[in-house]
């Protein structure tokens, strides 16, 4: 849009007036962040509401994308920047004096997420708005987020996220388009006169679902589309006083805090109820809008599309079962003709125990309406597959089975599409986790490679890297992040390989000067940053990471004159407050790194900074300034990685295991610009299908690796007596689950080979650059786009390939 710095400052002026009935000067940088959102607001209030406008008027088909988690992390800056305003408000700020990274620093980053999957949620909200595509997003306004992260002696302690205190400037709450959800109770059949059966639900347990929707701003495109997430609340047409307090508490607890796991599932009815809630009032408002602009249901399906993000909202597919037939008259045939056209589903893991199962009684007693649909989908499926699968293969897979209901395959059965989130997850899907099930189904199984939102994660987390690029190629990258790909032909230029340095040093020395206020560690700009931020979760082993800091801690101890660049070993990683085993692999690296960092013979050698509370603003400071990016899983256990990407478009160079999009990164970037190791996803299956991993024989045959794990027993690092011991006794005792012995050698053979490559400041930034260059193809863009292509079926904006 157009917009004058003299307007703006005019109009921010008036709104800091307005709000807070007093002058500039005595306001803070919260209360000024709350006046730019309610400006930016206004600005893009009519877009807001034209594009909702122009899709009635279009009679488009939406896209419903269904997601227990979003982080879409801070939004002042990437509004602006979508709206084309960044520059004139930050130059109009600090033409009143103000600062604007300050005041863009007192906006409260929403934790609605855990990691991956919900930060790939709003990259494709990000896309969806900026290709065009009438995507809405469905999820639950948590009244607390992710937990914050502080450390209290080297261990993790959990804080409550208030993130709602000062309010949500983003937000409309919008009451009127409310709607009830219910629980429990008891159902009987009512004959109807023309003999069918209707369904009445009684003395159920209503909850109010009030609606607050968020605009998601396209990038230079006057499209802002909406994402909506539920709130918990009392029906108001109860009367109050007949409500117990523990039935006030119930509703409250239902949008009250987002559960801390990732990749986990702990089973909790809490849980269940917040699945069914925010699947219920999504399809419920989903089926009343359609219902205001179309005569019938015959159209649902070509005028929906609704995507289930994992398996979390998998009872969107009873629950639109239940609204076709109990509210809409359909048959059973008409309404699962429509769910399955309309339903697709992700999967985005194949760890165990994360695949979603409901003990039968508590799914029951919860949801007896919609057990009874899940039931009746049951039995059909094995009436309609038993004859030509087999009793056993269709008792394997059918949506109820020992005393459980299981998510991924109620999942699989009610949609058209399923896909996984890179070629090797996907192959893993078919072959091992939902192998069955693609024989029943294998035209539903697709790939859809994960991709990032380079405009958040480039152009505003690197702006001294995308004015670089700029200067190269020119802006149109901006918009086609394939572009990326002309950058190929600097590889050998000199003189802006020496630039893309300067770039790193300048954010290098962004991220030390926050090290040295949080942690008051000293850190140099020289060393290698050495970047491992994701989940702490023993497959992703940040424990082979540990290792290698202790190789490089013994190795100065032993030779002191030998010369090795230093190092600067960088964590962000929460823990599942209730995952033991990774809260002492936090506490070793906070107990590591106080050994290091504190030890005068090392000096500004090797630094270990773990740095608290890691989530999407950390990411932002942190990942532009990464030189090697740890990407170490066991093979076949990432489903794909996002972080991975996300470093590789900030130019560090993959150290990673053949797992997920790893290889992928490492096919675009090229094998001699990345440093790829360890077993393969077959060496892995192979050891499972052997039985003859043994963990002792790496430990007993290498004097190294040896020496490295006594020192978790030893007392070489202190204040680790319980927790050394415990991660000893996993790799030894319990023969090392996630085979971190066996990938020991060859991980460290890379790294020391990084060590000697990163000597040769213009080789290493020629890597550098051919990872920036090659990063395009991971654009969330593009992976919308296919999305948009084969499963959906809208149109969406030209993208160059
Ligand atoms: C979270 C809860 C249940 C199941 C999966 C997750 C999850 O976050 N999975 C992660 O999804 C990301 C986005 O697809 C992938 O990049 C990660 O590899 C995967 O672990």
């Amino acid at each position: 849009m157009k917009l004058t710095r003299a307007q703006f400052k005019e109009d921010f002026l008036a709104e800091i007036k307005t709000l807070y009935a007093t002058d500039l000067s005595d306001t803070s940088a919260l209360n000024q962040f709350i006046a730019l959102g309610h400006l930016v607001r206004r600005y893009d209030g009519s877009n807001w509401k034209q594009t909702g406008d122009r899709y009635r008027q279009h009679d488009d088909k939406q896209v419903y994308y269904f997601s227990i988690e979003f982080l879409p992390g801070r939004l002042l800056k990437s509004n602006l920047l979508n709206l084309g305003l960044l520059d004139t408000v930050r130059q109009g700020l600090t033409e009143l004096g103000l600062d604007f990274a300050a005041i863009s620093a007192a906006e409260p980053d929403p934790g609605l997420g855990n990691g991956g999957l919900g930060r790939l949620a709003a990259c494709y909200m990000d896309s969806m708005a900026s290709l065009g595509i009438a995507g809405n997003g469905n999820g639950i306004r948590y009244r607390y987020g992710l937990f914050k992260q502080v450390f209290m002696d080297g261990y993790q302690v959990e804080l409550p996220d208030d993130w709602l205190r000062n309010g949500n400037v983003w937000e409309i709450r919008r009451e009127n388009k409310a709607c009830l959800v219910r629980f429990g109770g008891n159902v009987w059949m009512q004959p109807q006169p023309d003999g069918s059966l209707k369904a009445i639900s009684e003395n159920t347990d209503d909850v109010w679902a009030v609606p607050y929707d968020v605009g998601m701003v396209g990038y230079h495109n006057d499209v802002t589309n909406t994402l909506r997430l539920w709130s918990a609340e009392l029906p108001p047409s109860a009367d109050n006083t007949t409500f117990s307090q523990a039935r006030r508490d119930r509703i409250d607890d239902i949008t009250k805090v987002l559960y801390p796991d990732d990749s986990n599932s702990e089973g909790q009815a809490l849980r269940l109820r917040q699945e069914y809630f925010f699947s219920s009032a999504g399809v419920q408002s989903i089926i009343r809008h359609f219902g205001l602009h179309h005569q019938g249901v015959k159209e649902l399906a070509n005028k929906i599309a609704i995507h289930i993000n994992d398996t979390h909202p998998t009872l969107v597919i009873p629950e639109m079962m239940r609204l076709l037939m109990d509210e809409h008259h359909c048959s059973w045939e008409v309404a699962w003709a429509l769910t399955t056209q309309v339903m697709s589903y992700t999967n985005h893991t194949i760890m165990q125990e994360a695949l979603e199962t409901w003990p039968i009684e508590m799914f029951k007693g919860l949801l007896p309406r919609l057990y009874q649909i899940v039931a009746e989908i049951d039995r059909r499926y094995r009436v309609a597959k038993t004859p030509i699968f087999g009793e056993e293969l269709v008792n394997r897979t059918a949506p109820l089975g020992n005393g459980q209901v299981r998510m991924a395959f109620l999942a699989v059965i009610g949609s058209h599409s399923v896909n996984g989130v890179a070629p090797l997850h996907t192959e893993l899907l078919k072959e091992d986790v939902l192998r069955d099930l693609y024989q029943v189904y294998p035209e539903r199984f697709n790939n859809k490679t994960n991709g990032i939102a380079t405009r958040r994660w480039v152009q505003l987390a690197n702006e001294p890297l995308a004015n670089l690029i700029d200067s190269k190629i020119g802006s149109t990258w901006r918009q086609q992040p394939n572009e990326l790909k002309t950058l190929t032909a600097y590889q050998h230029d000199a003189k802006f390989l020496k630039q893309l340095m300067a770039v790193k040093v300048q954010n290098k020395a962004a991220l030390a000067a926050y090290i040295k206020q949080t942690l008051g560690i000293d850190i140099r700009t020289d060393a290698i940053f050495d970047v491992q931020i994701k989940r702490l979760h023993a497959y992703k082993r940040q424990l082979l990471h540990v290792f290698e800091i202790i190789r490089e801690y013994l190795a100065i101890k032993d030779q002191p004159e030998a010369v090795e660049p230093a190092r600067v070993h960088i964590f962000g990683a929460k823990a599942a407050p209730s995952y033991h085993y990774a809260k002492s692999i936090i506490k070793l690296i906070n107990a590591l790194a106080d050994l290091v960092n504190h030890d005068p013979a090392i000096g500004d050698r090797l630094k270990v900074a773990f740095i608290p509370n890691y989530g999407v603003s950390l990411g932002e400071l942190i990942i532009p300034a990464a030189d090697v990016s740890e990407q170490i899983s066991t093979a076949s256990k990432e489903a794909s990685g996002t972080s991975n990407m996300k470093l590789m478009a900030n130019g560090a160079v993959s150290l990673a295991t053949l797992d997920g999009a790893n290889i992928d990164i490492i096919e675009a970037a090229g094998e001699a610009n990345e440093y790829a190791f360890g077993l393969t996803a077959k060496a892995v299956y192979g050891y499972y299908q052997r039985g003859d991993y043994q963990a002792a024989d790496f430990y007993n045959a290498d004097p190294e690796l040896k020496r490295i794990l006594d020192t978790l027993i030893d007392g070489t690092i202190p204040g680790i007596s319980t927790e050394g011991r415990e991660i000893y006794d996993s790799l030894l005792k319990y023969n090392d689950e996630f085979f971190v012995l066996a990938d020991y050698e060859s991980y460290v053979q890379q790294q020391r080979q990084i060590a000697h490559d990163y000597e040769d400041q213009t080789q290493w930034q020629g890597k550098a650059l051919a990872n920036i260059a090659a990063s395009g193809v991971f654009s969330a863009d593009l992976a919308v786009a296919r999305y948009s292509d084969d499963i959906w079926q809208v149109p969406h904006a030209k993208l160059g390939q």
